[in-house]
């Protein structure tokens, strides 16, 4: 079902102003009337965000305006994950998913909505958090037996830490062993294949098509 302008509008202003309270009641009001929770994330949750983003970037808001946002944000996804979870219908056992945000980042609201995904069709996800080290990555894909690993990253600074990962799965000989996939607002496709990685998707819904692929 497609949300109203109304609701979408006040779901919108109220995670710009960060207003927890609002926003939540506005994504339950949403979800309860049938709305897909991936509608709400694409159509609703990230343009408002990214219009904090700039706002933050341009000093037009500060830390915590962010912040404020970023709270907001989550009271949001914590119905939106639950929806998703509970379309989740495959009984089937798929791959096992080692999932992180890099170190130095702990940017994870994108990153959850992937995991909720990736459980939602199926797959074992170890999810490793946030400002996770390459050497974690290592050993939680080696422990696992993992066929995927995925690092999400948000922030310029933080991206190289994606490289270093790759890098040192190469040096110590488990590159082959794995598909390592990226995504995160800084990361792009272009910028995946440049460093090697198997696989980038902008979203979600993509996220789970490239672990489908590599688990066949
Ligand atoms: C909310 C937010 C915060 C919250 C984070 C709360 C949390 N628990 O995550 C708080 C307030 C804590 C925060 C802090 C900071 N933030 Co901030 N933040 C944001 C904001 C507004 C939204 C991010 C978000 O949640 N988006 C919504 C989710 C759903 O989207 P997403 O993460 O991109 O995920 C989707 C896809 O990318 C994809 N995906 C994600 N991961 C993966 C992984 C794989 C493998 C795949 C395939 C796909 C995939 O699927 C997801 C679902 O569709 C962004 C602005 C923006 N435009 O993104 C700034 C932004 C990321 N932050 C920024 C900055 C600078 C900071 C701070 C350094 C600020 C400061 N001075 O302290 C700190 C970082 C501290 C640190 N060490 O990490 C900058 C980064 C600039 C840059 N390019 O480097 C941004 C871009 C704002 C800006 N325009 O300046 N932030």
């Amino acid at each position: 079902m497609t949300i109203s302008e109304e609701l979408k509008t006040r779901l919108s202003n109220a995670l710009i102003d960060g207003d927890a309270e609002i926003a939540e009641a506005a994504a339950v009001e949403a979800l309860d009337g049938g709305a897909d929770p991936l509608a709400l994330i694409n159509d609703v949750m990230i343009p408002a965000l990214t219009v904090v983003g700039n706002q933050f970037q341009n000093g037009e808001v500060f830390l915590p305006e962010l912040m404020l946002a970023g709270d907001a944000a989550q009271q949001v996804s914590k119905h939106v994950e639950a929806a998703i979870a509970a379309q989740g219908k495959t009984s089937e056992p798929k791959g096992v998913v080692v999932i992180g945000t890099v170190q130095g980042d702990i940017h994870d609201i994108g990153k959850n909505i992937v995991v909720t995904m990736l459980k939602a069709h199926g797959f074992r996800v170890v999810d490793l958090g946030r400002n996770v080290a390459s050497s974690s990555f290592l050993t939680a894909a080696i422990e696992n037996n993992a066929g995927v690993v995925a690092m999400s990253s948000l922030m310029t600074t933080t991206r190289p830490m994606i490289e270093n990962t790759i890098n040192l799965f190469g040096e110590v000989g488990e590159r082959a062993k794995y598909k390592m996939i990226v995504g995160g607002g800084c990361v792009t496709e272009d910028w995946a294949s440049t460093i090697g990685a198997d696989g980038y998707s902008a979203d979600a819904v993509g996220a789970v098509e490239l672990c489908k692929q590599f688990s066949q």
